[in-house]
């Protein structure tokens, strides 16, 4: 029911209770058939953005900035939105040679995923995790974290938080570092080095560090989608998703992450899913229609999706097989009891 023939006294009597009538609300609160989401599908190319960054890199110090980041800021959430999507923050991070962004955590977990440069590495409580293209680097609640760059030229990279559930449960904040704060956790490193190399952990460190692997090297996940590319069925999809190697559970708690292999010229439509999206193309081109919206896109570019969107991507024919990261809620949605897939086409 909308509006109803209620007296403006009793309105104003409710009003001045603290209380609202949910039948002329229901229906926006609880939309039939699917969510009335706010998020619009968009590109940003990552041409367009390079040069702006740029310009921020001469107009603000990093210091004064804490990060120097352009946010990925949804249309269709007006001016100036701190978010990709409705569970995800997005923005790209520049720092320049010499420059140290300052140390700092916060609430809400971040992972990067570069996209420029060289000689740059994030430090994760006291873990020193060079960044190369294509790597993904987690930051998660709570652990101290800086940036810095030993190598020549811009570093830039991808940025994705959980901060917009942080925001919506009040629950965001961050602290400033104290000297000597980030400082390597001996064991933990140790760990992380096992892991990946597939050994033995220390004992009384099995399951006690709930983010025992930090990097997700590029170059391992590229070579594991070829190779899952030769092996799996015609037409099926070529996808790793980024986990917990102790436990298999997704890396970080609200965030998913999965890279896909997309082999040129044939058109994918996975299943409409109830997290909406960002993908980040890490390497080739092609385009992606997003709820009848056409994006045309090449390595470095990002995209957004609507919670059900209707999605197809196509790599180039003649472009080899694209890569791109897609970025998203699924773990939240799980854990809400809630995560949905449907078949559109
Ligand atoms: O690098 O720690 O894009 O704290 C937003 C908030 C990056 C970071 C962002 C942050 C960071």
């Amino acid at each position: 029911m909308e509006q109803t023939t209620l007296s403006p006294e009793y309105r104003q009597q409710l009003a001045l209770a603290g209380l609202t009538p949910l039948w002329e609300h229901l229906s926006n609160a609880l939309p039939h058939g699917r969510p009335a989401g706010l998020t619009r599908a968009n590109l940003w190319r990552y041409a367009d953005v390079r040069p702006l960054l740029l310009q921020a890199g001469e107009q603000v110090p990093v210091e004064k900035a804490e990060r120097r980041v352009l946010v990925l800021s949804d249309p269709g959430r007006g001016p100036a939105s701190m978010q990709a999507t409705g569970g995800v923050y997005a923005g790209i991070q520049l720092i320049l040679p010499g420059e140290t962004a300052p140390t700092h955590r916060h609430s809400p977990s971040a992972a990067r995923v570069v996209i420029e440069g060289g000689g740059g590495f994030t430090v994760v409580n006291g873990q020193v995790c060079p960044m190369e293209r294509g790597d993904v680097i987690l930051t998660p609640s709570g652990q101290w974290h800086d940036h810095g760059h030993k190598g020549a030229g811009p570093v830039t990279w991808l940025d994705v938080l959980d901060l917009p559930v942080f925001t919506a449960v009040e629950a965001a904040y961050a602290e400033a570092g104290t000297p000597g704060c980030n400082v390597e956790h001996t064991m933990a490193t140790l760990q992380s080095q096992l892991l990946r190399d597939g050994l033995a952990v220390p004992a009384a460190l099995r399951r006690a560090n709930p983010y025992p692997m930090l990097r997700f090297p590029w170059a391992r996940t590229r070579a594991a989608l070829l190779e899952l590319a030769r092996h799996a069925p015609e037409g099926a999809p070529v996808e790793l998703t980024y986990v917990n190697p102790e436990t298999g559970e997704s890396c970080l708690p609200i965030l998913g992450f999965t890279a896909m292999l997309l082999p040129g010229g044939r058109p994918l439509a996975p299943m409409q899913r109830s997290p909406g999206a960002v993908f980040h193309v890490i390497e080739g081109q092609g385009e992606s229609t997003v709820d009848g919206k056409t994006f045309s896109w090449s390595a470095r570019d990002t995209f957004t999706a609507a919670a059900f969107a209707e999605i197809t991507h196509c790599a180039d024919v003649h472009g080899g097989p694209a890569c791109l990261l897609r970025i998203d809620d699924e773990p939240l949605h799980r854990k809400l009891g809630f995560f949905q897939e449907r078949q559109f086409a």
